[in-house]
């Protein structure tokens, strides 16, 4: 078995393709299967490791789509892709997950952490897939109204520890799962930032970690807009860098090539 960390070693770069209307960063781009699939080639042309393909928004103040409707938007890009580019299927459901696997998917990326859909873990490791665990504090529809923690990043491990032994436990092999602390998912910008900060707490459970700060408000805030919805590409290749240089496995970015050159250099400065 190839374990995450050798099929997608650090860093490596995932490209987000948001087969979505209403996506906080790409919403309405790449509705078109043609040009999702050609998104998706160009990004693993310019270097991206792997190409996340979602059908649902998780954006905050977002409603959940159908079964129907979100396999309607992803299984012709999937198909499009089949075995020429590596895809990751960013879904919580498991039927969603079970076709996208069946069309060449090697990882599963669930921001609900195995919670949402009781037949998932059974879909991932029957399909022996590579699994993303993720951070949430409630549900995109109000998770950005008054997120509260005491010690975030002690909190999210503590939750990422639990589901890590229950994908374990359903089946799904330790070596085959990386975990994300869910930037923006329940958040304030303080909160994100802490988050990245203090990685090394993340980084003890001793499995990849996957963080997804491109285009996120907090980056715009942070650069003087308080009223931010998206966040800049600078302010996004910062956070990858210095999520990187604290250890962070894979990026999860929007802008490949700029981030993946920005990388190349931030890891010749790291002599590895
Ligand atoms: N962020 C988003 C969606 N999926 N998955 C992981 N593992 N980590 C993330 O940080 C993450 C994610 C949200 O960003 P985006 O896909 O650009 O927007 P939307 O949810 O509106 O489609």
């Amino acid at each position: 078995m190839i374990a995450i960390e050798e099929r997608f070693p650090r860093p490596s770069v995932m490209g987000v393709v948001n087969v979505t209307p209403d996506s906080f960063s790409d919403g309405g781009v790449h509705l078109d299967p043609a040009v999702a699939i050609a998104a998706a080639r160009r990004m693993h042309a310019d270097g991206a490791a792997l190409v996340d393909i979602g059908g649902e928004s998780t954006r905050p103040g977002s409603d959940g789509v159908t079964v129907d409707e979100e396999l309607r938007r992803v299984v012709p890009v999937l198909e499009g892709l089949a075995g020429e580019v590596p895809v990751s299927i960013d879904t919580a459901k498991a039927e969603v997950a079970r076709r996208a696997l069946a069309l060449g998917a090697e990882v599963v990326n669930d921001v609900t952490a195995l919670r949402a859909d009781p037949a998932l873990a059974e879909v991932v490791a029957g399909a022996g897939a590579y699994l993303c665990l993720m951070h949430m504090q409630g549900e995109p529809r109000t998770m950005q109204q008054e997120p509260r923690y005491d010690d975030v990043a002690s909190e999210v491990t503590a939750f990422l520890e639990e589901r890590l032994a229950f994908a374990v436990a359903q089946g799904i092999p330790e070596e085959r799962i990386c975990l994300d602390p869910g930037i923006g998912f329940g958040k304030t910008p303080e909160h994100n930032f802490e988050l990245v900060r203090r990685l090394d707490v993340l980084l003890a459970l001793g499995r990849p970690v996957v963080i997804g700060f491109s285009r996120k408000s907090s980056l715009g805030r942070a650069v003087g807009d308080p009223d931010a919805k998206t966040g800049p590409l600078s302010a996004s290749i910062a956070a990858a860098v210095s999520a990187y240089e604290r250890g962070a496995s894979i990026l999860r970015v929007h802008d490949v090539r700029e981030h993946v050159e920005a990388l190349a250099v931030a890891r010749a400065l790291a002599g590895t």
